[in-house]
């Protein structure tokens, strides 16, 4: 059975069940099984683990920093971006080379705190990079920094899509019994290697790849038909869209990027519920200790400019960093590896305004301005009040996975069958809800506005007051008013909705009900 340490960090009731699965199941399946339980069991206690996906250069790197507050994954180029570097939490900071054999190399931090760009071994040989760090954000979450698709190195490219599950769908046919040992090796590793949730980045152009590795990674996770919430999408590089290519943005850069992130929104749908623009680059640098006084000193030189010169050198990296100026050609650079022209152009505007402003707070609004706040509370409301969800359900996958890869139709059958008998308990009815969320949440199924509310609040809170929208109502009011929606949606179910509405309507039915059975005299 669960232990009481175990219990401690698993995400809630579905995962303690799914836990328990494993453990009741490990004693009557093969000892390969058994091993590939083992893995679920050590997933399922850890924290969540959200991969950062997307393609080649579009600032995943610089988003894990950012996410992390430590500028400490190499960005750009060298060999380490063409690997998958795994952020967890660790009591002292150290990093590790994974190698496909197994066996662990410690590898040095570079002079300037982060993890070498350039390994010095084959990296062929490498099945990923391990980084334990001190950083608290690591103890809700691990984060998983990826190559990246669409890049012209085949083997980054396969290696980004083994952990989103994709590669196993390249296999042949599950049915096939013939398998040689190898291969069973591979679809176990895989089964249980995919990340449970996504943060997908994209850049101005969302491309058919894109939507590709979006719907790899949901059928990699989900145990049944539509999958839990567990991708968000980024609008990154928010600063480099040109506002008059986008109409209706009135030549403001933040609007025409929330504009385009709505457009590529109703693409992505339903595999992520919305797409928020940041900027990835002035996230690291205010966010990682990048920016710093000096850094702050010369945007309050460049501010005391002649405006017209100062929009002149605006216009281009070039301009900006040839001009002769009183601020030193190379500290422009550095202004504009940290800022880019949006950023030293919005510094300035803001020193301009408030010109006795500190260096600190001026990152502060820099940080503001990036959009990242708004990434962290989603991560938040998205994945962890849902962890409990998005986990079993990636275990529950897992298993399934392990017990098809077998090949013993007995085997099969009793995981099947434990599987069910989980399903129909009541903790299992969040798996639902999750799915009817992404239904209503995508726009895939209709709601009126006041109603799909209610359904993301039931289905994205873990607090039960929180959940009925009444936070801190004393028991009996939760009682009387949970029982009052669950009758009032199950009307709504027979009577009042469309086909797809009423499926909806009858699992947020359930969801009440079961809370009013949890909190009832
Ligand atoms: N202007 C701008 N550049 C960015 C932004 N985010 C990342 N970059 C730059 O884009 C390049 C690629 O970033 P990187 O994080 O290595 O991309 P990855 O390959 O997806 O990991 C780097 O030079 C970053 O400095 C951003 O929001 N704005
Ligand atoms: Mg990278």
């Amino acid at each position: 059975m669960t232990s009481a340490t175990e219990q401690g960090r698993l995400a809630g009731p579905l995962s303690m069940s799914v836990a328990n699965l494993c453990h009741r199941l490990q004693p009557q399946v093969s000892a390969r099984t058994a091993a590939g339980f083992a893995e679920v069991l050590r997933r399922l206690g850890g924290p969540l683990q959200v991969a950062v996906a997307g393609r080649i250069k579009s600032g995943k790197s610089t988003l894990v920093n950012a996410l992390i507050g430590r500028r400490v994954a190499p960005t750009d180029v060298g060999e380490c971006t063409r690997l998958v570097t795994r952020f967890q939490y660790g009591t002292v900071d150290r990093v590790e080379i994974v190698f496909n054999d197994g066996h662990k190399q410690v590898l040095p931090f570079s002079a300037d705190g982060m993890i070498p760009a350039e390994l010095g071994i084959d990296i062929d040989k490498v099945s990923h990079i391990e980084a334990y760090l001190t950083n608290a954000v690591l103890q809700g979450m691990t984060v998983i920094d990826t190559p990246g698709l669409g890049s012209l190195d085949a083997a980054s490219v396969s290696r980004t899509e083994e952990l989103l599950g994709a590669a196993k769908h390249r296999k042949p046919d599950d049915d096939e019994e013939e398998e040689g040992s190898d291969e069973l090796d591979d679809t176990s590793r895989n089964a249980v290697a995919g990340a449970e949730a996504v943060l997908y980045v994209v850049t101005q152009g969302v491309r058919a790849d894109d939507q590709q590795a979006l719907a790899a990674f949901t059928a990699a996770t989900a145990s049944r038909e539509a999958g839990p919430v567990n991708a968000i999408a980024v609008l990154n590089k928010a600063d480099t869209i040109a506002p008059e290519s986008v109409e209706g943005s009135g030549g403001d850069v933040w609007k025409a990027a929330t504009l385009l992130s709505e457009k590529q929104a109703a693409t992505l749908k339903p595999r992520v519920a919305d797409v928020l623009p940041v900027i990835g680059l002035i996230a690291e640098s205010a966010e990682s200790g990048g920016f710093t006084s000096p850094d702050a000193e010369a945007l309050r030189q460049l501010a005391e400019m002649d405006d017209d010169i100062l929009e002149t050198m605006l216009i281009s990296a070039d301009i900006f960093t040839s001009w002769e100026c009183d601020v030193a050609a190379g500290t422009r650079l550095r202004l504009l590896e940290k800022l880019d022209l949006f950023g030293v152009r919005y510094a300035v505007e803001v020193i301009r305004k408030e010109p006795e402003i500190t260096a600190g707070s001026l990152r502060r609004k820099l940080l503001d301005a990036s959009g990242l706040e708004a990434v962290r509370q989603r991560l938040s409301i998205v994945f962890a009040a849902r962890a409990d969800g998005i986990k079993a359900a990636a275990a529950l996958a897992s298993v399934t996975a392990l017990a098809h890869a077998s090949g013993d139709p007995a085997e099969r059958q009793r995981v099947h069958d434990a599987i069910e008998v989980l399903l129909a308990k009541p903790e299992a009815h969040q798996l639902r809800l999750l799915e009817a969320l992404t239904l209503v949440a995508s726009g895939a199924v209709d709601m009126p506005e006041d109603l799909s509310e209610e359904v993301l609040r039931v289905g994205s809170n873990a607090d039960i007051g929180a959940q009925l929208g009444k936070p801190g109502a004393p028991r009996a009011e939760l009682a009387a008013h949970a029982l009052e929606r669950a009758g009032w949606w199950r009307s709504f179910a027979s009577f009042g909705a469309t086909p797809a509405q009423s499926r909806v309507a009858h699992v947020v039915h359930r969801a009440y009900f079961l809370i009013w059975q949890q909190i009832r005299d």
